[in-house]
Parts: C-alpha cells; structure tokens; sequence
C-alpha cells in the first residue's frame, strides 16, 4: 500500500508520516510538500532513509510535477495535510491561501481521479464551523453544524471541503474528511499558541495574549489526531465527514499561565495585546461519531500532553531556535511590535 502524505515536513503531517510507519511498517509513504516557511526537512530527518519513505519537493498547485508523481508512485491512498494553516497570516494576505488549500485540493482530486486512487482523505479544521458563544457550554459541533466560517483561513479550508464533497458526489471520488480541533505536540511551528508562548518564556520575552484571553479552544495531542485519521483510512465509509476532538476546553489565558508554571516564569511576562480581527470565541468537538463508528477515543490527558510538548520543546532547542532565528524574525516585528 502506497500513501501520499501531502504537507508531511509540517507539524501535523510529520508526526502522522512517524505514526504510520511506526503503525504501519508494511506501507510505503510518499511526502511530497512544498517546504514553504512552515515545512521542514529536518524535522523528517530520522525517516529520510527508511527504505519504505520518500521525499519529493513539490508543490500541490504544480499539476504538472502531481501529475508525475502520481504516474511514478500510483498511490493506494493520498491524505492531504498541504495547507497554508495559520489564522493570523490569513488577515494579512489571504491570496495564498485560496491558491493552496483551494485550488491546490482541486489539483490533487483530480490526479486521484486519473489515477484511480481508492481514497483521498481531506484534513480540515473544526473552523470550518464558525465558534460557539462562551454562554453556551452545553453547544458542541457536530457533523451537521452548518458551515459558517470567520477567517480567509477558515473560508478556504470550508472551501476546499466543499469540493472534496462536489467530487465524491460528481465523479463518484472515494472521499472522507477530518474536522479535527486544535492539536499541539512536537514540530509545531513557532507562530502558533502553544510553541510560541513556550519559546518566548524560555527566552524571557512578553507573552503576548490577544485580549482578554478568554477565548477557548479545544486541544487535542497530535498523536490522537494522526491515530484517528489511520482509523478513518480503515474503516471510514467513503464520502462522510468525522469531527475529531477530546472535550479539552481550555482558555488561552489559563494555557499560558500553566506554561509559565511549568517553566518556572513569572506570570508577568504575560502582555495583553489588540485582539485578532474576528476572533472565534470558543470550538467544542462532539466526537459522538467517530468513537461510536470507528472506536476512537483520545489517549493522552492534557496535563500530560502538555508537559510532554514542553519537556521536547527544552531537548529540542535547536530546532525551534533555528527558526526564530531566522525570517521569523520579520513576521514577528510586523504581527507584535506594534500590537
Ligand atoms: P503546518 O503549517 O505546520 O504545515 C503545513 C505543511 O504544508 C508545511 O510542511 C508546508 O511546507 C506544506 N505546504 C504548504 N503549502 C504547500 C503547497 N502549496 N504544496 C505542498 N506543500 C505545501 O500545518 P499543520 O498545523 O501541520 O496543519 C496541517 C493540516 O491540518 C492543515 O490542512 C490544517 O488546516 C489542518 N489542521 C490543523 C490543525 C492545527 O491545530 N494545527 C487543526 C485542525 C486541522
Ligand atoms: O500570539 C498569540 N496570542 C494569542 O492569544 C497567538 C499566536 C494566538 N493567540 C490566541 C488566538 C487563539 O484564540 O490563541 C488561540 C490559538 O491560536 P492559534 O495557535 O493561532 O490557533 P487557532 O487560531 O485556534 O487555529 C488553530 O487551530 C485550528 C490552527 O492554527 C489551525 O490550523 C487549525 O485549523
């Protein structure tokens, strides 16, 4: 069985790639990413010579260079983690990312379509759903919440689920699609919550809250998240959509506090700064499907999840620092300096 792990030099699509070969030592994986700013080739370092993974630099948009990869590999299944995937990017300039996560989805369908491939899965986001007000504990997403996004991330990522859908129901493409909550753990991109409040404590620096930092998100650890979708390869039925997520509400406020108590910081390193435009007040996953169909129950508690991330975080200083020693440094002048 051949896989095509689009995206896998990223954080989610790397740690998938290290799951199922681990999982899986029977399948062959082929990552095929762009290495855009947030990819990595190191972070693939310990897979690069296994005999039954290849990396190819492509990008998902190029029909050209998918066309000949998947006329070479003839892939079994394609999961496709590519994306441009942060929020606050999306605000700035959102052209790139209608080019990937829209057009570059369509790109691959339709190699999947000429290659017969038995399964394209669609990683998407439980943004998809718009948020739920804070007043509501009791509203969860469910599959059939309407789409109702908030960001031109969100709306590309909706976008795209939207034609996965068109496909399955059009061409008769063997699709399914995850809507997964936030995930943290190890290889994510400095720019995000977790990892950037870790970095900049170990650094002394402000941690910069938008807001109140009331708002909440739903964490789930990577490792659950790359366990339900090798489930969904499995035994997903063909054109249905499961929500992933492990009833893990937290605030940000009360996240970065914890970071600051696990690494011995003060509490006044934290700075309130001007709200993200459109700021999605609080995501709640109902996984009632995905347990009841397929079995999937998160493994790793919080508590744990998050000193893990923190612990690989100190032993993996010079992955990180690498990064915001570089380019990083641009984006974080032009999002924080002025903030
Ligand atoms: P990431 O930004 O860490 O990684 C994205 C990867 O895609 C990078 O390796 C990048 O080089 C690659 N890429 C970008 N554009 C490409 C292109 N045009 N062609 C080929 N490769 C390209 O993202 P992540 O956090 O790992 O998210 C992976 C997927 O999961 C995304 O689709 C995202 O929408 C979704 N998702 C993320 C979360 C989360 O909490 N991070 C939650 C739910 C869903
Ligand atoms: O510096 C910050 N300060 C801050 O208060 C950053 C980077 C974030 N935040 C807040 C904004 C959000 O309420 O923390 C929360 C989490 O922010 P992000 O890490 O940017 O994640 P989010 O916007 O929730 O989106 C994430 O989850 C869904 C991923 O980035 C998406 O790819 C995924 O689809």
């Amino acid at each position: 069985m051949t896989i095509i792990v689009t995206g896998g030099a990223g954080f989610i699509g790397s740690n998938f790639i290290f799951y199922m070969l681990k999982a899986n030592p029977d399948c062959r994986i082929v990552c095929l990413d762009k290495l855009t700013y947030a990819g990595n080739l190191s972070t693939l370092a310990s897979v690069m010579k296994k005999p039954n993974f290849r990396f190819v630099k492509a990008d998902i948009c190029d029909r050209e260079a998918v066309d000949r990869l998947f006329a070479e590999e003839k892939p079994d299944v394609v999961v496709n983690f590519a994306a441009e995937s942060h929020v606050d990017r999306s605000i700035e300039d959102p052209g790139i990312f209608l080019e990937t996560n829209i057009l570059g989805t369509q790109v691959l369908m339709d190699a999947c379509r000429k290659y017969n491939v038995k399964r394209f899965h669609q990683v998407s986001t439980d943004e998809v759903y718009g948020d739920l007000p804070l007043d509501r504990p009791d509203l969860f997403f469910t599959e059939t919440t309407p789409i109702h996004t908030s960001s031109p991330y969100s709306a590309s990522k909706a976008s795209a689920d939207l034609l996965v859908m068109a496909y399955h129901r059009t061409y008769g493409l063997p699709v399914t699609i995850s809507r997964c909550s936030n995930n943290y753990g190890p290889y994510q991109f400095p720019e995000k919550l977790i990892p950037l409040m870790i970095a900049n404590a170990l650094n002394d620096k402000p941690l910069p809250v938008y807001g109140e930092g009331l708002n909440v998100r739903d964490w789930l650890y990577v490792e659950d998240h790359c366990k339900a979708i090798d489930l969904i390869l499995r035994g997903g039925k063909i054109g249905e959509v499961y929500n992933i997520g492990g009833h893990n509400e937290m605030r940000n406020i009360d996240i970065v506090k914890l970071i600051c108590k696990e690494l011995g910081k003060p509490e006044t390193l934290i700075t309130h700064v001007t709200d993200r435009k459109g700021h999605d007040m609080r995501y709640a996953i109902d996984p009632t499907k995905i347990h009841a169909e397929l079995g999937w129950l998160p493994e790793t508690k919080f508590a744990d999840g998050i000193v893990k991330t923190i612990r690989w975080y100190l032993a993996n200083r010079p992955w990180w620092e690498e990064i915001v020693s570089g380019e990083y440094q641009n984006y974080y002048r032009k999002m924080y300096e002025t903030r």
